[in-house]
């Protein structure tokens, strides 16, 4: 398919990381007309709003990019409102598009949702194969049934609804909330903070030793526009970079980054989460899409970004 500058392409959830990347890179090609709603003026999880919201304005594509989301702690802590805002939303707007006559939608999933212990690289073929690592098993329990529900309305509607699988991301439009955000915001923050108050130390959570993937949101965004024009297939598709980094590692890049130079802390009392998350793009890859943004590249931009946003907000 090929997107058309009439085209009405609606981003549900432009304000998160995600969901904004996407719409820059729309607006910045004007490849299509764009339509958002705050939450204010929108709530997803009320179905009779998103009903009214769809029928009113007939959107062509949607990216359903809204979701309750958060670090290792956030998930721990507010399991009820992970599981029932995320089910809301997705059931919500996938059944108000299909509904309204929307010819393609785009989901986001997360590699969090894969087992526990799935072989690494993850292959998009080892969803459900295992148990889920507990500390996001009801965010993972509801971004499931939302892939499921694509599948569901592809088989017994034809409604062209894909899903894509992310690998953690990170960029411009982070959360720095310390107990709820996810590690490289916090590290960004963590460092940041104690060079300019002069701190001996950072403590970083957990052991050091989990490896994690992460993508520069940018490169997401440009991932998801690609695979609405070119992928339409009920399997899931993985989103990644193919390459993986211990969060010791990822601390040390971040604290040379920043210019820190006292010690760091591994605070073993936090947890560490899944052991390993790396994604299998092969498949992705097989569609013709490669990340650009290398990881030393992309936190250099993200420091920047933090820096003229901690200059600006107050934080608590
Ligand atoms: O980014 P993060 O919260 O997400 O944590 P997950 C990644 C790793 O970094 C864990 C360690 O091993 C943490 O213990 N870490 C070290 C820190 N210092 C910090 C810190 O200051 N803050 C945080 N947050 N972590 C999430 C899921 O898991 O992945 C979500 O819980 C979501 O559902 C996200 O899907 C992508 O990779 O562990």
């Amino acid at each position: 398919m090929k997107l058309n500058t009439d085209d009405l392409v609606y981003v549900a959830g432009h304000r998160g990381l995600v969901g904004a990347a996407i719409l820059r890179r729309l607006v910045k090609e004007r490849i299509c007309r764009v339509l958002f709603k705050t939450s204010s003026e929108l709530d997803l999880r009320n179905q009779h709003a998103v009903d009214n919201f769809f029928a009113n304005n007939k959107p062509a594509y949607v990216f359903l990019c809204a979701a309750r989301v958060g670090g290792i702690q956030a998930n721990s802590s507010y399991p009820a409102d992970f599981i029932r805002d995320n089910l809301q939303i997705q059931t919500n707007v996938i059944d108000a598009a299909y509904r309204n006559g929307v010819r393609k939608l785009v989901f986001l999933g997360s590699s969090c949702i894969y087992p526990k212990l799935a072989q690494q690289p993850i292959q998009e073929s080892s969803l459900l194969t295992g148990p889920l690592e507990p500390t996001n098993e009801f965010y993972a329990i509801a971004k499931i049934a939302g892939l499921k529900m694509c599948v569901a309305y592809r088989r017994q509607y034809g409604f062209d609804a894909i899903s894509v699988m992310p690998t953690n991301i990170y960029g411009p439009g982070d959360h720095y909330d310390l107990e709820t955000s996810h590690v490289i915001p916090a590290l960004l923050r963590k460092f940041h903070e104690a060079k300019i108050a002069d701190n001996p130390t950072v403590t970083v959570w957990g052991t050091g030793s989990p490896r994690r993937e992460f993508m520069h949101v940018d490169d997401l965004a440009d991932a998801c526009v690609h695979l609405l024009i070119n992928y339409s297939d009920e399997q899931t598709i993985n989103i990644g970079v193919g390459k993986d980094i211990s969060i010791s590692d990822l601390a040390l890049l971040i604290q040379q980054i920043v210019g820190y130079d006292g010690d760091i802390l591994f605070d073993t009392n936090k947890p560490d989460g899944t052991p390993q998350k790396l994604l299998n793009v092969s498949r992705l890859h097989e569609t013709g899409w490669k990340a650009k943004i290398s990881l030393e590249q992309g936190l250099r931009e993200a420091y920047e970004y933090f820096v003229s946003f901690y200059n600006k907000e107050s934080f608590k």
